[in-house]
């Protein structure tokens, strides 16, 4: 595999590994891709991405009001994944811990990656397998934190580990604290731990909590709410305190103070200390306006509009974002923006999908809808589009997941409205089946949903990657546009 050199020099320097340059061609440099990664001793990728893949199809089964898969299918399937990984002699001692909950990290989770690698790092990618870095991020978990934004009324998104999720940093209480928040188009609960929050493990890690030691503007109420998410759940109560996202002061706010947490957000490794529901009111447990919501009922902004720059890793230019009260006019292309009609009855972001092609063939799939959600990581769609579609792509599907060739370079694209837009392959290829094999098999950002209707896609953030997205409450519509 040829990298660029800044990107070699740059992983070179994180990894203190020695590189060496070929003779053919003294501006490319050969890496030993294979001796970079040592058998893991705790989460196998693998097993991260089969939680991943449970948690899009619980999100499938509560958007649509179904019944989510019981507890011990989901079990069952990471128990197949761990019979894989045994069988392919990767440890898989401690496969039953929760995702990132003992990374080893070789590097500080909060380096900050250079912006020179940042220009050619994308030709990597492509057609010649998973780039270092995404299998790195993916091992050792942790922020990569965004650069600030120069847009008004805007957040960075940092991104956790490879592209899982992304992350906010806002202030909560007096004096304000920062709380790093999950940001999640794809519910409408915000909460944060509180200071007695209780797990399974004990506490609720190494985490920033709220309440009346922390804040002297915290009020709490007597009021119960509890989200059960794909991957966890969370139990407290509502309480008041006063919220400042990028600048814009919501006084008394009413939100979650979470009293239990399940370990998937209690645990020290998970990056963020809460999460904040974007999608509209109607869909949340607590049953109160989300902060956006509020931000506009308050006059703070102008309409209860969200929109979000998702950023990739492997770019290198940390530029994810996201604006309240409106779009950030310098992340898209104007003449591309195409606005739908939200069609979610249940206060979900989906909008008519009109066409999905493969390599510009067009799979003939027409009456579907997606839902757009920042909060799941890859693309969950019912299981006889996810079967066409990995035909057409040269992929396969086993009764554990679905992959293609790490190689591979085919694009998917997805039409809404009169417009097109393409998912860059390399945000096809999502993880290799064997880490110490990033041109094998991989993965792929598609994977069949068990539970839903035949006709509904639920779409994260491996497509969101390639658009600009943009989701308004009052006119209740969705926006997406070309990335500039
Ligand atoms: C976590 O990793 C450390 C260092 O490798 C090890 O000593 C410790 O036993 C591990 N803890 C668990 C719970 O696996
Ligand atoms: C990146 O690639 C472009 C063309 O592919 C080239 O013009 C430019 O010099 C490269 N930049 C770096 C930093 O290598
Ligand atoms: C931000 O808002 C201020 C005050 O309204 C305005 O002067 C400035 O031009 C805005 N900046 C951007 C980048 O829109
Ligand atoms: C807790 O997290 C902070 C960063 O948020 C880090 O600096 C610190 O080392 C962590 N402490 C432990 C015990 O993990
Ligand atoms: C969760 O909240 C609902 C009502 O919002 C309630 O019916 C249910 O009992 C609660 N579950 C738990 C475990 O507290
Ligand atoms: C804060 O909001 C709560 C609930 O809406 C309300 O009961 C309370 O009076 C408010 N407090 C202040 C100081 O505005
Ligand atoms: C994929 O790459 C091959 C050669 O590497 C090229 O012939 C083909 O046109 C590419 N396909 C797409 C869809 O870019
Ligand atoms: C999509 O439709 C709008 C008007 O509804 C039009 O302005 C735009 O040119 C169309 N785009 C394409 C690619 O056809
Ligand atoms: C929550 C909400 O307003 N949902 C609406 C989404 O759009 C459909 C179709 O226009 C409406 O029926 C829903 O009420």
């Amino acid at each position: 595999m040829q990298l660029s050199i800044v990107f070699a020099v740059l992983l070179a320097c994180i990894l203190n590994w020695p590189v060496t340059r070929t003779r053919a061609n003294p501006r490319m440099i050969t890496m030993p891709l294979k001796r970079l990664y040592a058998p893991r001793t705790d989460v196998h990728p693998q097993l991260l991405l089969q939680q991943h893949i449970n948690r899009g199809n619980k999100r499938l089964a509560r958007m649509t009001g179904r019944s989510e898969p019981p507890e011990h299918e989901l079990r069952a399937e990471m128990h197949k994944r761990m019979y894989i990984l045994e069988s392919a002699s990767v440890s898989a001692s401690s496969a039953t811990t929760v995702a990132r909950s003992n990374f080893s990290r070789r590097h500080s989770r909060y380096s900050k990656p250079s912006t020179k690698a940042a220009s050619n790092v994308s030709s990597t990618g492509t057609g010649s397998g998973v780039s270092a870095l995404d299998i790195q991020a993916a091992e050792n978990g942790g922020l990569t934190h965004a650069k600030q934004p120069t847009a008004n009324n805007t957040l960075g998104l940092a991104i956790d580990a490879d592209d899982v999720g992304y992350i906010a940093t806002i202030q909560i209480g007096t004096p304000p604290q920062n709380f790093n928040i999950l940001m999640d188009s794809g519910s409408a609960d915000f909460w944060v731990g509180s200071e007695s929050c209780q797990s399974q493990q004990g506490t609720c890690g190494n985490h920033t909590f709220l309440g009346s030691k922390s804040s002297s503007s915290f009020v709490q109420s007597n009021q119960n709410f509890n989200v059960t998410y794909g991957s966890g759940n969370v139990a407290g109560v509502l309480c008041q305190d006063n919220v400042n996202m990028a600048g814009l002061q919501l006084k008394n706010h009413t939100f979650g103070v979470a009293n239990e947490e399940s370990v998937q957000f209690s645990a020290d490794t998970v990056p963020f200390d809460g999460l904040m529901g974007l999608a509209q009111s109607t869909l949340s447990n607590e049953k109160v306006p989300t902060p956006v919501e509020s931000l506009a009922s308050n006059g703070l902004i102008s309409s209860a509009i969200s929109s979000f720059k998702i950023s990739r890793l492997a770019d290198q230019l940390n530029d994810g974002q996201v604006t309240f009260g409106g779009l950030d006019s310098t992340k898209f292309v104007a003449s591309t923006l195409i606005t739908i009609p939200n069609v979610s009855k249940i206060g979900f972001w989906e909008g008519a999908l009109n066409a999905i092609t493969v390599n510009g063939q067009n799979t003939g799939m027409t009456g579907r809808t997606a839902i757009l959600d920042t909060g799941t990581t890859l693309i969950i769609a019912p299981p006889a589009d996810t079967l066409a579609v990995m035909a057409m792509l040269g992929g396969k599907c086993d009764t554990q997941q679905c992959t293609i060739p790490c190689t591979s370079n085919a694009s998917v694209a997805l039409s809404f409205g009169n417009a097109s837009f393409t998912i860059d392959p390399r945000d096809m290829v999502v993880l290799p089946v064997d880490v110490n094999d990033p041109t094998g098999d991989c993965t792929a950002g598609i994977q069949p949903g068990t539970i839903g209707t035949d006709t509904e896609w639920l779409v994260g953030d491996v497509f969101l990657k390639n658009a600009y997205l943009s989701v308004d409450t009052k006119n209740n519509q969705i926006s997406l546009a070309k990335l500039s």
